[in-house]
């Protein structure tokens, strides 16, 4: 009895294997190219860890460059995808423009292009499948729209410095142009000065640093496209013997938890969120694009915005 269930049992066993393993064998295992940016930031390392844990679980192989932030690093590791002949190729353009041609040697390769989180500038949008990621401008505008609401009883002119990310990265160019674009409402608003910190800490401080030089006492609000950059320019705030978010109200983008940190130390006034979480459904539109599935075209990230008087209760639920 005990026996003959034994073999009943194998006997079924053996009988699915039997029926699954041609199929198995059959699925090739998928091979995907990714090439980022760098590690300039918090925002990006999440973005990083996301996509490799993604692949992972996803069953999917990931050939994974880092491109240190240069444009000509990415252009090689995609001309490299291409050589190896992956089946996807997926990157997040360091800036929107130079990169047709080697677009264009993808798709003569028929190795689809999936971009992520950042987009490139280009009319001829045949070059990449999908492009999946937040909606900078409107991040831009939740900036603009938290300081209108924050400077709505105050007369006087509030004085504004602007640090941007990366030069010609399309997070830099939508930020500060929709935040221009909801400011711009109120003559009182003025952006006094505007210069780049490249999305990192140590640019974000030596840049804060500069503009307080000059200006100290004017400087009423400091919009940073991104944490990082508000967290160094914290530092430099504090060394000028100011108080951040009191002498100086800070916005900044992303929410990552260092922002978190700041916000529960009274240090930062608001984040907006951008999520880096985007790991899953990339993996999730590979699958598709190889299946042959119509994918769309523009995948965006939902978020939302966290000013410091919620920081401590949000903070525990915070991923990234
Ligand atoms: O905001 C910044 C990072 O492209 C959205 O890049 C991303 C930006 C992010 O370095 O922290």
């Amino acid at each position: 009895m005990q026996s003959n269930r034994r073999t009943a049992i194998q006997g079924a066993a053996a009988l699915t294997l039997a029926v699954t393993m041609p199929l198995a064998f059959g699925q090739k295992k998928i091979t995907l190219g990714f090439s980022q940016i760098g590690a300039e930031s918090e925002w990006r390392t999440a973005n990083t860890e996301s996509v490799k844990s993604a692949a992972k679980e996803a069953g999917i192989d990931l050939k994974f460059a880092d491109a240190q932030q240069k444009q000509e690093n990415q252009i090689k590791a995609i001309r490299s995808f291409i050589a190896q002949k992956v089946d996807v190729i997926a990157f997040s353009p360091v800036v929107e423009t130079g990169f047709e041609t080697v677009l264009k040697e993808a798709k003569a390769a028929k190795i689809p292009v999936i971009l992520t989180d950042r987009a490139v500038s280009t009319k001829d949008d045949s070059l990449y499948v999908t492009f999946m990621g937040s909606d900078f401008l409107e991040e831009g505008r939740k900036a603009g729209r938290w300081l209108v609401e924050k400077m709505k009883d105050n007369k006087g002119e509030v004085n504004i410095v602007e640090l941007q990310g990366t030069v010609g990265s399309a997070p830099a160019i939508d930020r500060k142009k929709g935040f221009e674009e909801v400011i711009k409402a109120d003559p009182k608003f003025k952006i006094l000065r505007s210069q780049t910190g490249d999305f990192t800490r140590a640019k974000g401080k030596e840049v804060m640093q500069a503009f307080l030089k000059s200006d100290a006492k004017k400087i009423n609000v400091l919009y940073a496209h991104n944490d990082d950059m508000a967290i160094g320019a914290i530092q430099a705030i504090e060394e000028a013997g100011l108080k951040p978010a009191k002498d100086i109200i800070i916005i900044s983008i992303d929410a990552v938890k260092g922002a978190f940190e700041a916000m529960m130390q009274g240090k930062l006034n608001v984040s907006v969120e951008c999520s880096p979480l985007l790991g899953p459904q990339l993996m999730k539109a590979v699958k598709e694009v190889v299946a042959g599935k119509p994918v769309p075209k523009r995948i965006v990230t939902e978020e939302g915005i966290f000013p410091m008087e919620v920081a401590a209760k949000e903070f525990p639920k915070r991923k990234y």
